[in-house]
Parts: C-alpha cells; sequence; structure tokens
C-alpha cells in the first residue's frame, strides 16, 4: 500500500442498541443498517476506506455459536485482503465481552495476519440525542487503523477506552463507561489532542487549535490468552448444521444449593460444566457431592468464582473447598469468570474433537491460561 492511499478498515455488524431506535409503541428495536450508522461519521469516511458487511441486526442475547462461527470466517477472509488494516465488529454490549473473548481465544496472529480486530456497541441508542454510537464506532476505527494495534488480537473499545478481551467487563447495567478491565490495566486509549491548524498547513491565517483524536497503547503488542485453532473443517460441518460447539453448562452456587442443576446438565449431554463456585472456588459437600459424580461420569467440571476480583484458586481441603475439588480432578478457571471459561472449554473441546476425552483436554487447556 502506498503511504497516500487511505486505510482500509473492514467493519462487520451484528446489531444492538447501537443500531436501535424507538418504535411506535415506545419499545427499542434494531432499526439501522450499519451504512446508516457509518453515514453517521462522514469524516471518518474522508479518512479511510470503510468496507461494510451486514452479518445480521439483533440484540446481543440473540447471538448464537453460529453467528459466532459465521463471524469468526467473515474476520478470516477480510484479514487475509493484504488491503485491510484491521476488523470492527459492532453488537449490543449485553454480551459484547463474550465475543471479544470468543474471536481472541479462537483466532491466532497467524489467522489474523497480525492485524487487529476492535468490537464495539452503544449504551444509547441510534435516536437517542447525544448518544455514544457515533464515537464508539469512530475510535474504533482509528484504534483497528493503528499500527500500534498489531498483534494484539481482539479488544473491546467502549467509552474512548481499549480493553483486554480476557479481562472487560460489563460492569454497568447502563451508564456510558459500563465497560473496565477491573484490576488489570487498560490496553490503551483514544484521547483528543490539540492541535494548530498551522502546524500542518503553509498558510499564515491566524492559528486555529482543534482536536485530533489519538490512539495511545500503554504497554507492548502481546496475546494474553493462548489461541486455540479451531480445525477449518469446523465451520463447513456446522454450516450443515451437523454439529454445534460442545455443550458446556453454567452452574451458579449459593447458600443451601442442590446438586438437581449439576445432575440435570449431565443428563442433557453436557461434556464439561463450569461451577461458579464461592470466593476462591469453594462449594457445599452436596455440590461437593455432585461434582465427584460428574468426573466419575467422564464430565469435566471447571471451577470458576462469583467474585469480581482475584482468581479461582486451590486453597481449601475442607469437603468443597477449592483443593479438595482439584483432588477430584476438578480444574481451576484462574482469572476466567464462568462466562468466559465455558466458551474457553467449549473451543478446546472443539479443537481437539476430543468429547470422548474432556477431563484430559481441559486440564491441560486451563492449565495453560495461567
Ligand atoms: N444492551 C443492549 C446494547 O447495549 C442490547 C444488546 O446487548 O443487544 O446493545
Amino acid at each position: 500500500m502506498s503511504p497516500s492511499t487511505p486505510k482500509r478498515v473492514h467493519i462487520i455488524f451484528t446489531g444492538g442498541t447501537i443500531a436501535m431506535r424507538t418504535n411506535a409503541q415506545g419499545q427499542l428495536v434494531p432499526a439501522n443498517s450499519g451504512d446508516e450508522l457509518i453515514a453517521a461519521i462522514p469524516d471518518l469516511a474522508q479518512q479511510f476506506t470503510l468496507s461494510t458487511q451486514q452479518l445480521c441486526n439483533v440484540a446481543s442475547a440473540h447471538l448464537t455459536s453460529e453467528i459466532w462461527l459465521q463471524l469468526r470466517q467473515a474476520i478470516i477472509s477480510a484479514c487475509a485482503d493484504n488491503t485491510i488494516s484491521g476488523v470492527v465488529v459492532v453488537q449490543g454490549t449485553d454480551t459484547l465481552e463474550e465475543t471479544a473473548f470468543f474471536l481472541d481465544a479462537s483466532l491466532s496472529n497467524d489467522a489474523l495476519h497480525n492485524k487487529p480486530i476492535v468490537v464495539t456497541g452503544a449504551m444509547r441508542s441510534a435516536d437517542e440525542e447525544g448518544g455514544d454510537g457515533p464515537s464508539n464506532l469512530r475510535n474504533a476505527i482509528l484504534a483497528v487503523a493503528s499500527s500500534e494495534a498489531r498483534g494484539r488480537g481482539a479488544m473491546v473499545g467502549m467509552y474512548g477506552r481499549l480493553h483486554a478481551a480476557r479481562h472487560v467487563r460489563k460492569l454497568h447495567t447502563t451508564r456510558t463507561d459500563a465497560f473496565g478491565s477491573l484490576e488489570h490495566e487498560i490496553l490503551g486509549e483514544i484521547a483528543s489532542i490539540n492541535v494548530s491548524a498551522n502546524a500542518s498547513s503553509n498558510t499564515t491565517d491566524l492559528d486555529t487549535n482543534h482536536a485530533v483524536p489519538q490512539v495511545r497503547f500503554h504497554s507492548p503488542a502481546q496475546r494474553l490468552t493462548p489461541s486455540i485453532d479451531l480445525p477449518d473443517a469446523l465451520y463447513s460441518t456446522f454450516q450443515q448444521g451437523a454439529i454445534d460447539l460442545p455443550r458446556v453448562d453454567i452452574v451458579s452456587t449459593h447458600i443451601s444449593c442442590d446438586s438437581l442443576l449439576i445432575d440435570t446438565s449431565i443428563k442433557n449431554g453436557a461434556v464439561a460444566i463450569v461451577i461458579q463456585a464461592l470466593g476462591a472456588g469453594n462449594v457445599n459437600p452436596n455440590i461437593s457431592a455432585a461434582i465427584e459424580r460428574a468426573l466419575t461420569q467422564g464430565v469435566a467440571i471447571i471451577i470458576a468464582s462469583r467474585s469480581h476480583l482475584g482468581e479461582a484458586e486451590p486453597i481449601y481441603g475442607y469437603v468443597g473447598g477449592g483443593q479438595s475439588l482439584v483432588k477430584m480432578g476438578a480444574v481451576m478457571s484462574h482469572d476466567l469468570p464462568a462466562h468466559k471459561a465455558r466458551i474457553y472449554a467449549q473451543l478446546l473441546l472443539a479443537q481437539t474433537g476430543a468429547t470422548a476425552q474432556p477431563i484430559q483436554t481441559i486440564l491441560d487447556g486451563f492449565d495453560r491460561l495461567r
């Protein structure tokens, strides 16, 4: 690409509040196409060559593993095009961190040709005055076009901040600054800097300062989650309706909970179960017994914590304590919350096709997260 050729960014739209408007009944529903969202940031269309793709237009609660695999395939194709700098994915914020983590964990730098992905959305609808959609979309495009974004895999870009897919969480239900990385540093930000118009032109007019957004990363490029390459055949088999990603359920625990949900999950074909355990990864004797039954039947058990900070660790040796569970053959999710541990387990099982040996596959795979 010659230095004068505008950078090309590919944008894949799937829907979300960013594309919703209020209907005659006063309800927010999917409405705007991706191209209509791009029309709201005309200056970016002058700065970059933008190609767009509308995969679907749904609330992010309606996304499925089938749409994820289509999205992943669309990203692989876009990144293989050497005119494209990177890919922006637009979706609803409710499951945004899940999609970002799925993409980050399932796409190696080789598959991406080192190109970055930024997943973004909005907390305010397209028809809301002063909505955050246009600025989030603008920032995401600027971020993937930055050469410093290369080699970082999939990130989340919201409210001017870039978060690692592994660490980011939606922490607030409605605020525009809803996303955070908890105790982890954010990867970077898009901040406005003031430049003098005369600094870049030879005019003799009076100086006029104007704000220019600039992408700044805080640390060198690295991948925080070991990539799990999915077999090429998976997508085509999936398209033929022959398989789904392996079934991995999440069971949440609390005072006085019993084993019903774990037993039901096994009966319904779960290959692995993520237990959202208490504190550092502890459960009561009912759940401990159910975990032992599951492991005996060959179902892998992953222990995550319902706490927001810290990691699931094998500390306690009482019945149901994390150390006792690990001795039985369960595995700790480390810093992954239950919903990301579920995705990671699905990918590991899909990669090896080792649904016959899920326990070993999960043990080995989660060990690499440390
Ligand atoms: N919560 C909405 C959003 O922020 C809806 C969704 O996730 O699709 O986009």
